[in-house]
């Protein structure tokens, strides 16, 4: 892919910040030698540009640290992804890797995997579960910090405009995944008892602009352009093809409907910079390379920590945006 020169600014904030203790012992001893290391990992889909760039990211961190990666792609299908544990449980791979698509269900394949001795870290999502010991580590953005940013964001520019009652529509990401979940409540618990706000429609683009697309049309159908005030979307590629049928319906975004994004690809930061779109909550896709520098961590038998996230800022039309150096990836 297209490696782009990503802004310092972005870039800076990448760097890892431990949020929990370190997990006393790894939950399973790796016996490969460092030279001979397969990771075994499951991507979701490519629904985004945030997930091509994060199977970058993926990719070069294992090149770099000169671990074997046996990839496989499920396309937006749990039944794949499960299937392809199995077939890295089959494999004896050393450590696995994957992005779960939705938080619920995982249970009996991560029970296989321990049977097997083989540790597991979620990368990007989380999975609902009562075992906890069922995998070693998370290394993924904290959502609900995400959704509070965009609630926060929200407040202050009511303030500024002076706004007293404010329409929201929301179009959410693929139903019960982490970031899905955690946004919506982030931003929910920050602007929920304040009375100038109401959500007037919640529905789910699943992550992909063409579906970010179709929400649209559906919310200005079904409340036309005066009846929404504010756009929540939970991801850029939705946003970008929300923007593109505003702007065909003669609705000027970041203007007649205040738009707030996740994520921070180049072109909503472009978006941003133009005034189509008010804010973006970052999440990066570079967790290449904290998730190898965990495996490198199991396979020397060093214990790692239970949960990473990375640190992650805020972009809006409150802040300078003439910096060059914003660019998104
Ligand atoms: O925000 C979205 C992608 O799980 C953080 O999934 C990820 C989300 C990301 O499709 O663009």
């Amino acid at each position: 892919m297209r490696m782009k020169r990503i802004a310092c600014l972005m870039f800076a904030l990448i760097l890892l910040s431990v949020l929990s203790g370190c997990a006393r012992e790894p939950a399973q001893e790796v016996s490969a030698s460092p030279g001979s290391v397969v990771v075994g990992f499951s991507q979701l889909g490519a629904e985004s540009s945030w997930r091509i760039a994060n199977t970058a990211s993926m990719v070069n961190a294992a090149d770099s640290y000169g671990f074997a990666l046996m990839m496989e792609n499920a396309n937006q299908k749990q039944e794949l992804q499960i299937k392809s544990i199995r077939s890295f449980i089959a494999s004896r791979v050393d450590v696995i890797v994957f992005s779960p698509i939705v938080e619920t269900n995982w249970d009996n394949v991560l029970r296989e995997a321990r049977q097997a001795g083989i540790p597991v870290i979620l990368m990007d999502r989380m999975i609902e579960t009562a075992d906890d010991s069922l995998y070693t580590a998370y290394v993924g953005a904290d959502f609900y910090a995400e959704g509070r940013k965009a609630g926060e964001y929200l407040i202050r520019k009511a303030d500024a405009l002076g706004a007293d009652h404010l329409n929201i529509v929301e179009i959410s990401g693929t139903i019960d995944s982490t970031p899905m979940r955690d946004r919506q409540r982030g931003f929910m618990d920050v602007i929920g008892t304040d009375p100038r706000f109401n959500v007037i429609a919640s529905i789910s683009g699943d992550f992909l602009r063409s579906k970010g697309e179709e929400c649209m049309a559906d919310l200005l159908a079904r409340f036309g352009p005066e009846g929404i005030d504010v756009v929540y979307s939970h991801n850029d590629s939705m946003t970008l093809g929300a923007l593109d049928v505003m702007e065909q319906a003669g609705v000027r975004p970041g203007k007649d409907i205040l738009v707030i994004s996740v994520d921070g690809e180049a072109d909503a930061v472009r978006a941003l910079k133009d005034g189509r779109i008010n804010c973006i909550v970052q999440c990066t896709p570079a967790l290449g390379g904290s998730v190898m520098s965990l495996v490198q961590g199991l396979v020397s038998n060093r214990s790692i920590p239970r949960v990473s996230h990375p640190v992650e800022a805020v972009f809006s039309d409150f802040d300078d945006l003439t910096d060059p150096a914003l660019e998104g990836f």
